[in-house]
């Protein structure tokens, strides 16, 4: 027997032995240079490392571990061992057993609490469903939600109170249900209403498929179903939460908690703007990751596990992560798991795996999970399959959830995300548990039914279950008066919208006056009148603390930049560094109380501020005003399902598209150029959309907005175009305002009235100004008349005609209504022409409103890096081309000569052969 082997043996029989004796045996060991390491010797190497760590930690504690492990990871690293980066830590609960607080709850009656609502989310979901013309739902999202959800309502989710500072809580759109479920006990929805869940139509009432506050806006307050809108507005309205408390506009208090699935994850918001919260130390921001490994089609991560990438993820961007992997029945197991086998074996399982357990049974656990090692085997042998099968996951163990949201919660100078692991569809049992189509699941059989039923003990009879499924404890039961005793400690139910913000008075006529009278020759363009009226608004002594400027990295592009140093970019750490531009004017000042948020080259979190801000009224019952100036390319096209989220809300305050128009912004190119944001707003119902040409049209139209947003009440907000084309402003014409507002006015009407050719010319944004230009050359050497009409907003047009059309459509017996448009071109003759630095879809949404027909030019096609001259030639939205349409459209109407025509043709250079913008 050689030597090493031989001390190897010795030390193998020694290790129970005194520990003094095992470390000299294991020196020997080491000292040795060819020892040949079978396998037992690699595991007495581990223990040994173990029972030292084990040593330290109990004689010295965890700083001292750790303060070890750097110095061998130092070690390792300078002899050349690359320690393979993780970030991940075991697969096991990250509050251990031993760290768990109390539960301070009735853990009985919570469970037959959430039986109930398990039991009535289901059946609302299978009603709606056997109803004639089925409207869908989800079970299984909620049924393995269900603890994440009831522990919060229980011990930790904070009503309004008399005030508001509640928590603000993104419910996960599909676990809707399980929400209507609670209010129904909690008794504010009727079971009328649960009947006609996903009948938004029913004149007494409905419940809405998905949290939506324009449908339902007393209840709910976040609209989250479109996937990764939620967690990405969490972390800008925790942010924004700060941003009031720093400026002392709120007082601090009041959680942001954001409920989203494993799945929605993939969507790049979710997880987009994490660093924005640890940067910030957001510890007001809880995730709660429903880790039940499915998402629609199958598996998040079958081959891997969602859980460990998450928290790999979170710990890198700074976040304190919180994983609840197994349930209690799994800890007595884990004590005796002294080698780490089963937790080696919990990590190396991927989900895809896991979810098969979920499905398959106790034996087929023993054999796949536990039956890779004969020591796993053994720690389960004299557990029943079923006893296996029962185990639960974190996420169904309320102590272990209770447990994840305390520390949460408690947790100062970091946001936290808690992963908890569950099953999707738990409960469903045959039905669909854990199975891949789960999340279709909408029907349930009878049997089904019944066994769910009995697996959560409700009290229905057999005969109730299809009839009349919703049950509700007598007022005075335990569960009921538990749940209002809860919520009433808690501050109120959750979730409940308040809307009764006082409103506020608009600043005086007296503050844009400067912008009705002209720039008196002054060359300006509408993005400088917009930033002067911006200023003016902040250093107003009432209103200026409410304006919000938001700004992703665009404010010098906007000449914005003095406003750095008049109100300071918002940072909550204030500044720590001395600017490098100190010793100008304008420096980059970062102030705590600053009152810019500059979002960075980020739209989608600039629009998150926006809502955030524009929502303020009702999270806070403040009335802030945003004014989100950005690229409007990079707006509607880039982040429009957020400002569809944005209407459906209820946010208020200002979009600026600036260096609009495809023709205006020159020198850009294709993917810089908007000429169509102005259409991509027009689905949006409650957007009220301008594309103004001139400073007093834009004083206007801010004013009236503020007005009609602010003192009125009106659950709408704003699109304006910007333009970055210097001109002189002119006079606002009188009369003009009215116009101005509903879309439309007479900017100019031709003195040379007397003429026989006739034109009525329009206008938007900059090209208005080749429209006036145009009119001139007509009347000069066409002799054609022109009224130039300025029209601001073709949305707002559409709005009114359509409102006329349809009542005249309906009441086709009663007095017919006349559009705005009818009314005011009623008495107007000659050709129509239309021109715009947007697509002519715009003003072909009108045309059929118009006396005559009408031509229109626009902006249809990619743009192009050009001059500004090049483009409207190209894009054919020049004067010229607004003259030679007009003549056409008076050839066509045999109002002039053909050979006439052609002589235009030749002397304004017009060459009809000329490329087609759209297709080229
Ligand atoms: C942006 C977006 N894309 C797709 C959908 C459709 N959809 C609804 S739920 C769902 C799966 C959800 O899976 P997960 O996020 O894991 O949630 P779970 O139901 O498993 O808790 C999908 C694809 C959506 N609602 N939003
Ligand atoms: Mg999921």
């Amino acid at each position: 027997m050689n030597i090493s082997v031989r001390i190897l043996k010795e030390a193998e029989t020694s290790l129970s032995a005194d520990r003094q004796v095992q470390l000299e045996i294991y020196k020997e060991i080491f000292m040795i240079d060819d020892i040949k390491k079978d396998k037992k010797t690699e595991e007495l190497e581990t223990s040994e490392w173990l029972y030292s760590l084990d040593y330290v930690l109990q004689n010295s504690g965890p700083e001292r571990v750790v303060e070890l492990l750097h110095q061998l990871q130092i070690r390792a690293h300078k002899s050349g061992v690359h320690v393979p980066f993780s970030a991940n830590t075991p697969y096991i609960n990250t509050i251990s057993k031993e760290k768990q607080p109390p539960f301070p709850g009735d853990r009985e009656i919570e469970r037959r609490i959430k039986s109930l609502i398990r039991w009535i989310a289901m059946a609302m979901v299978v009603k709606a469903n056997k109803q004639e013309g089925s409207v869908g739902g989800h079970i299984s999202t909620y049924a393995s939600a269900a603890t994440l959800y009831e522990i919060g309502f229980n011990h930790f989710f904070r009503g309004k109170g008399d005030g508001y500072e509640g928590d603000q809580i993104y419910f996960q759109g599909h676990a809707s249900p399980g929400i209507y479920a609670r209010a129904f006990l909690e008794g504010r929805i009727t079971k009328e209403q649960l009947k006609n869940f996903r009948r938004d139509l029913k004149p007494e009432g409905g419940l809405t498929s998905y949290p939506h506050p324009f449908l339902m806006p007393h209840f709910w307050e976040f609209p989250t179903v479109s996937m990764g809108l939620g967690p990405l507005q969490a972390i800008y309205q925790a942010r924004f939460n700060r941003y009031l408390e720093d400026r002392g506009l709120k007082k601090p208090g009041g959680k942001v908690w954001a409920f989203l699935g494993d799945g929605e994850t993939d969507e790049p918001e979710s997880l987009g703007a994490i660093t924005l919260a640890s940067r910030e130390k957001l510890d007001n921001l809880i995730f709660v990751i429903n880790t039940n490994l499915q998402r629609l089609d199958g598996p998040v991560r079958g081959n891997g596990k969602i859980m460990q990438e998450l928290e790999a993820i979170f710990r890198g961007a700074g976040w304190h992560v919180i994983k609840v992997v197994w349930g209690e029945d799994w800890d007595s197991l884990l004590d005796k798991d002294v080698d780490g086998k089963l937790v080696k074996r919990m990590g190396e399982v991927v989900d895809g795996e896991y979810q098969k357990y979920s499905v398959e049974g106790g034996a087929y656990i023993r054999k796949n999970f536990f039956g890779k090692d004969p020591d796993l085997l053994k720690m389960v042998e004299k557990m029943t399959d079923e006893q296996l099968f029962k185990m639960k996951r974190g996420g169904h163990d309320p102590e272990k959830v209770y447990a994840a949201y305390k520390s949460a919660v408690d947790y100062v100078g970091k946001p936290t995300v808690i992963l908890a692991k569950t099953i999707k569809g738990y409960g469903l049992g045959e039905a669909g548990e854990g199975k891949n189509v789960t999340h279709q699941q909408k029907k349930l059989n009878e049997d089904e039914m019944r066994e769910f039923r009995s697996r959560f003990g409700i009290p229905i009879a057999d005969e109730d279950i299809l009839t009349d499924p919703f049950y509700r404890p007598a007022e005075d039961s335990p569960e009921i008066t538990y749940i209002k005793e809860r919520r009433k400690q808690l501050g109120g139910f959750v979730p409940t919208r308040k809307t009764d913000v006082r409103p506020i008075k608009t600043p005086p006529e007296s503050l844009f006056e400067e912008f009705y009278k002209g720039t008196e020759g002054r060359e300006v363009s509408t993005t400088m009148v917009f930033v002067r009226i911006l200023a003016k608004l902040l250093k107003d002594k009432e209103f200026g603390k409410l304006v919000v400027p938001i700004v992703p990295d665009e404010a010098r592009t906007f000449g914005m930049e003095a406003l750095f140093r008049q109100v300071g970019i918002y940072a909550h750490a204030g500044q720590l560094y001395e600017p490098v531009d100190k010793d100008s004017l304008l420096y980059y000042k970062e102030a705590k109380d600053g009152q810019i948020l500059e979002e960075g080259i980020n739209e989608a979190g600039s629009m998150s501020s926006f809502i955030a801000a524009g929502t303020a009224y009702l999270s806070h019952g403040i009335n802030m005003i945003p004014f989100f100036i950005y690229y409007s390319m990079f707006g509607l096209q880039r982040v429009g399902d957020l400002v569809w989220a944005a209407g459906d809300i209820g946010a208020k305050g200002f979009l600026l598209g600036g260096t609009a128009g495809r023709t205006t912004l020159n020198g850009e190119g294709l993917q810089h150029q908007d000429g169509h944001s102005h259409l991509l707003a027009y689905p949006v119902p409650n957007l009220v959309t301008y594309d103004p040409a001139f400073a007093y049209e834009l004083a206007i139209i801010i004013r009236n907005g503020i007005k009609r947003m602010y003192e009125d009440q009106e659950n709408i907000f704003y699109y304006i175009t910007l333009m970055n084309e210097n001109y002189a402003m002119p006079e606002m014409p009188k009369g003009a305002e009215e116009g101005i507002l509903k879309g439309m006015y007479k900017f100019h009407a031709s003195d040379k009235k007397s003429l026989k050719l006739k034109s009525q010319l329009f206008g938007s944004g900059t090209i208005l100004n080749e429209v006036i230009k145009a009119a001139k050359i007509l009347e000069d050497d066409y002799r054609v008349s022109c009224d130039v009409w300025s029209v601001t907003s073709y949305k707002e047009l559409r709005r009114d005609a359509l409102e006329a059309e349809r009542f005249n459509l309906l009441n086709p017996t009663a007095k017919q209504k006349e559009s705005y448009i009818e009314k005011m071109l009623a008495k107007e003759d000659g050709v129509f022409v239309a021109s715009s630095d947007y697509v002519k879809a715009l003003p072909d949404s009108v045309s059929k409103w118009f006396p005559g027909r009408l031509y229109s030019l626009g902006t249809d096609g990619f743009g192009r890096s050009e001059t500004r001259e090049a483009l409207r030639d190209f894009f054919e939205v020049d004067a010229k081309h607004i003259v030679f349409a007009t003549l056409t459209a008076l050839f066509k109407e045999g109002k002039i000569k053909d050979k006439e025509l052609d002589k235009a043709a030749k002397e304004l250079g017009i060459n009809p052969n000329k490329r087609n913008p759209m297709n080229s």
